[in-house]
């Protein structure tokens, strides 16, 4: 045998439990599809076989885990849980205090009410739908500042979620840095398609940035995925930690919102992280009228605990390898099937590109929406859209925003399945491709005020 031959890995772990999941037929599914209006997010999860419609909170806990949900400390006021969590969010992340809540939204809520002013802007390195909502809310308005390679699906930068520090120094200059509260950074970027910024860009923009005396705040929500693509791919890393290259990337930002659901490992939970005293103080008065006392905040006990136990486990080499590993896999199968996908493939999910697989539909006709519909009718793989009906209709003209990017999220949790699984995803996406050119497009029926992805219904045109 050759020294040089690759060897295989494996996930590092085994399976001590099993929930059995039904293989349904294909009229089920039609009934199924036409009563969820054509949107996967209405489908019910029993009429699904494989559900790659999110990786959050759907991710498999350890049995650690699920031995710190039996030590929950159920007091109202200072449960030792919360303690647990504040010490590893401290060891881990490096942030001074905590404000635990019962999501990621909640702590974009929070930190753009405090922030945010009328008439300001909030530049970033894409949108997400939440926190652009939020931003919103507060009456901001939110500046893409990701570099240009990051909306075109085929290009192979290896860090494509890094900041245009010309477009970002361009709108300081043109708006002022007052109307600047903070610069929203993400590791990874969801909408890019889930791909990682690099540590030079984030230094650099960390020293623009205290140039002009504006706060970072970091979408830390899957910052673990992110430090492994920086150990893999950025000169000087490969000899640290996942831990080491995650607490770096911390430190150079001011304070964090957090989705725990995601990186972290718990199928509930999140919280906002900051380093100044006043920021926190506002922060912890204001967590009391939306979530609860800043003990708990939205969250149990037991979740507290077992949020602090899995923020351990996400920097563990061997997980993250295999937790990305897995996404890899998938991708690199379709990529051999000569299916289009967003290049490279990024930590959480593969991204099918819905207009190169739909060519004969126009934007308007939700090919990604559609694409999602089909997939779901052939296998019983729930995937979702990431295009026109995640990206929503400008707050001031109404119409539909129309981003580059037309998407389909085949999302995969953590832990949760198996490269058989994988495999039977790569050939049911396969055979819809080639029978791409029969998928019609689908229009609006309903569409609700907000995120309108999740709730609104879709018919055949
Ligand atoms: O779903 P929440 O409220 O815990 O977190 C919101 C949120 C914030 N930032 C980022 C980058 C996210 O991906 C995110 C939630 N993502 C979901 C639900 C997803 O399916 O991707």
């Amino acid at each position: 045998m050759s020294k040089s031959k690759k060897r295989s890995w494996a996930e590092p772990y085994k399976i001590k439990m099993v929930e059995p999941v039904r293989i349904t037929q294909p009229e089920e599914r039609e009934r199924a599809l036409k009563e969820a209006g054509y949107n996967t997010f209405l489908l019910r999860s029993d009429d699904v076989y494989i559900d790659l419609l999110t990786d959050s909170g759907t991710s498999a806990m350890s049995d650690r885990q699920w031995a710190g949900l039996m030590m929950g400390d159920e007091s109202y006021a200072g449960s030792s849980n919360f303690y647990h969590l504040e010490d590893a969010i401290r060891k881990y992340y490096g942030y001074k205090h905590i404000v635990p809540t019962h999501q990621g939204r909640a702590a974009e809520h929070i930190i753009s009410q405090i922030l945010i002013n009328e008439g300001d802007y909030v530049p970033g390195n894409m949108y997400f739908t939440t926190t652009r909502l939020h931003q919103e809310l507060a009456g901001g308005t939110f500046v893409d500042v990701i570099i240009d390679e990051a909306h075109d699906p085929e290009n192979e930068h290896p860090f494509k979620a890094d900041i245009d520090l010309n477009k970002l120094e361009d709108l300081i200059k043109d708006k002022g840095a007052d109307r600047i509260p903070y610069v929203c950074v993400a590791t990874t970027v969801n909408m890019a398609g889930g791909q990682p910024i690099s540590m030079k860009n984030l230094k650099e923009v960390r020293a623009l940035t205290q140039k002009y005396g504006i706060p970072i705040i970091h979408d830390m929500t899957r910052v673990a995925e992110n430090a492994f693509f920086i150990k893999d791919r950025e000169d000087g890393y490969s000899h640290l930690s996942i831990a080491e290259i995650v607490k770096e990337i911390c430190s150079l930002t001011d304070g964090a919102t957090m989705s725990a659901k995601k990186d972290a490992l718990v199928n509930i939970g999140g919280f906002l992280a900051v380093n100044d005293e006043e920021l926190f103080d506002k922060a912890r008065n204001m967590v009391v009228v939306y979530e609860g006392l800043h003990t708990y905040g939205g969250m149990a006990g037991r979740d507290m605990e077992a949020l602090a136990i899995g923020i351990k486990e996400s920097v563990e080499y061997d997980h993250i390898r295999a937790r990305v590993g897995q996404v890899q896999y998938l991708g690199d199968k379709l990529i051999d099937m000569g299916v289009p996908v967003v290049r490279p493939i990024g930590s959480h999910g593969v991204f099918l590109d819905a207009k190169k697989i739909l060519p004969h539909l126009t934007q308007d006709q939700l090919p990604a929406q559609s694409l999602a519909a089909a997939i779901y009718l052939d296998s019983g793989v729930r995937a979702m859209e990431r295009g026109i009906v995640s990206s929503g209709r400008n707050r001031v003209t109404g119409e539909h925003n129309y981003p580059n990017l037309e998407m389909v999220r085949l999302t995969v949790p953590r832990r949760v399945y198996t490269q058989a699984h994988m495999d039977v995803v790569a050939e049911s996406v396969e055979a819809v491709f080639h029978e791409a050119d029969k998928i019609s497009g689908l229009r609006f029926v309903y569409e609700p005020e907000y995120l309108r992805f999740f709730q609104s219904r879709f018919e055949i045109i």
